[in-house]
């Protein structure tokens, strides 16, 4: 496998409306961002991945963009935005855009003018359909946020596609104009230095909805090496899909150097495995068996061909800390735990914004707390049919993905050191508790960890390229692994429980070995009868 400068990175996602605001408007910011780039580089992070800051009406907090080349108000100028790129720059930190080019928002230029007339020149830039004869919808077809995903149009009398919010029209990718504009469109960020993209809900762009498909459709992979080829194939910048189907096939189909499409893209199985039958309103317990089972087939699935991006959450997911390990009394072991399984794998390591203090879900009283369009529709579709107050905000307190956008948890101060002005959305009450300062000046830093873990990776070849072996598989507590590469060989020990184990990991215990880091103090003398306390955790070197 060729080297790539993006294998040995670690990339930090930035949810800006939620990370830092400068001015006391409630709101994230550019310049917010850009005062804490120090705390970045301390970490050693490469990359920020920066959720959307485009100029947008914000229905789906950035996710509908009405102009790309321009910058939210809220989060500030184009000239915050030269400056925040040239100052990361400076501390060696890259940063990766947000592209949503699935769809627009309705109040983008394009589907104004799409809009004024069935004969507008822009009309095809967006899916428009003709009602069924009694009037109805096109099809049955379903909005990811809940309802219709049809919109009647009544001035041009016909329907359009928006696979989210009706704000978010689709954008038709069998028109070769929009291929072009959105070329243009990443070519002109690229000119201003930035480090790769992330490509929003990528896999819905081949779409072919008169035959019913939407994810994966026929035409995705020509249309990635299209862009590919037109944009930042010789630019060597990072890429990464986000793909919420892929399985290994496709992931390689995507990834696989010399089909010039992506670096990489992001799965979600192991995601998706706490959600009943593909539902994340009716969550369901960690079985770690099938989790472990997940992430090793994909680890050896793309052994030689592909790269995987490693995470256990985003600005769409709970808390990793609440969701996989002990939001309690063990949060701060928990939380490192988490890092060290999901670091030490092949691929590259995504840091969400407070995963490194090890922050959690907030669990709000009241549904008039969230602020998430997805959460608040999928309240009112649910009840509507039938499912209980109670029974909804407690999915909501699982999976509502305002549980990682709550403010960072920077201080002690007022709103957590967020913001000065009243925030956007509720801080979540255990800033006081949690929170960068306290964390940073505790002997037992989670942010600490992370730099330590970081700073493996970049001191053993093995965490990056080394080969990957499962242990213990069918253990349901533990989550152990070698990872090999010539005389390097790291040992991985993971205890995922609350509960002390004993465990023999099936190898011999070498004469030599040594703990490169760990959350605790593990009595290695003897891999065939190893006693692990609650969500102990360690690397060794063998
Ligand atoms: O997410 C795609 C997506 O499918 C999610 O909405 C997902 O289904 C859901 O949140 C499960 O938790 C991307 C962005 O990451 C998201 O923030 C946007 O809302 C969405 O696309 C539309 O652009
Ligand atoms: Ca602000």
């Amino acid at each position: 496998m060729e080297k790539r400068w993006w294998h040995n990175s670690v990339v930090y996602q930035i949810y800006p409306r939620s990370f830092c605001d400068s001015n006391g408007d409630g709101i994230g910011d550019l310049n917010g961002i850009r005062s804490k780039l120090d705390y970045l580089a301390e970490l050693g992070v490469d990359v920020i991945w920066l959720s959307p800051v485009y100029q947008s009406p914000m229905d789906d907090n950035g996710y509908d963009i009405s102009d790309y080349k321009a910058i939210a108000p809220e989060f500030g100028t184009m000239e915050d935005m030269e400056a925040l790129l040239a100052e990361a720059k400076e501390k060696g930190i890259k940063i990766v855009m947000d592209l949503v080019v699935n769809h627009t928002s309705d109040e983008h230029e394009w589907f104004k003018r799409a809009c004024e007339s069935r004969t507008s020149p822009y009309r095809d830039y967006y899916v428009w359909r003709d009602a069924k004869p009694d009037g109805s919808a096109p099809s049955d077809l379903g909005s990811i946020f809940g309802g219709s995903a049809w919109e009647w149009h009544e001035l041009t009398q016909q329907y359009y596609l928006h696979l989210f919010s009706k704000k978010q029209p689709d954008l038709n990718w069998e028109n070769p104009k929009v291929h072009d504009e959105v070329h243009a469109m990443m070519n002109w960020w690229i000119d201003r230095g930035i480090g790769g993209f992330r490509l929003d809900v990528i896999d819905l762009i081949g779409k072919e909805i008169d035959n019913g498909i939407t994810g994966n459709g026929p035409r995705l992979h020509p249309l990635l090496k299209q862009m590919n080829n037109a944009t930042f194939g010789d630019k060597d910048l990072l890429t990464v899909g986000e793909t919420w189907d892929a399985t290994p096939e496709i992931a390689k189909l995507y990834s696989a150097e010399g089909r010039e499409e992506l670096s990489m893209v992001f799965q979600f199985e192991h995601i998706t495995l706490t959600w009943t039958n593909g539902d994340k309103w009716k969550p369901a317990a960690l079985d770690l068996k099938a989790f472990k089972q997940v992430l090793t087939k994909w680890q050896l699935e793309l052994k030689e061909t592909g790269w995987n991006s490693l995470f256990w959450n985003n600005h769409d997911l709970p808390r990793a800390v609440s969701k996989y390990g002990n939001d309690g009394q063990h949060r701060v072991k928990s939380a490192k735990m988490l890092a060290t399984v999901l670091h030490c794998l092949k691929g590259t390591p995504y840091i969400y914004q407070g995963e490194e203090i090890g922050m959690t879900n907030v669990k709000f009283d009241h549904l008039e707390q969230y602020k998430d369009i997805e959460t608040l529709n999928f309240y009112k579709v649910r009840t509507e049919a039938g499912v209980s107050h109670e029974e909804m905000m407690a999915a909501l307190a699982e999976n509502s993905r305002d549980n990682a956008r709550t403010p960072m948890q920077w201080s002690n101060e007022a709103n957590a050191g967020f913001s000065t002005g009243e925030p956007w959305i509720e801080v979540n009450p255990n800033y006081t508790a949690v929170n960068t300062e306290l964390d940073r000046a505790s002997d037992e830093s989670i942010y600490e960890y992370y730099k330590a873990l970081i700073a493996l990776r970049r001191e053993y070849e093995a965490v990056v390229y080394g080969d990957f072996t499962p242990l213990v598989e069918e253990h349901d507590k533990v989550f152990a692994y070698l990872r090999q590469r010539g005389e390097q060989t790291l040992l991985v020990v993971a205890n995922f429980s609350d509960e002390s184990v004993d465990i023999d990991l099936g190898i011999e215990t070498p004469d030599k070995h040594s703990t490169l880091l760990s959350n605790t103090n593990i009595d290695f003398s003897d891999l065939n009868h190893l006693s692990l306390q609650p969500y102990d955790a360690a690397v060794l070197r063998l």
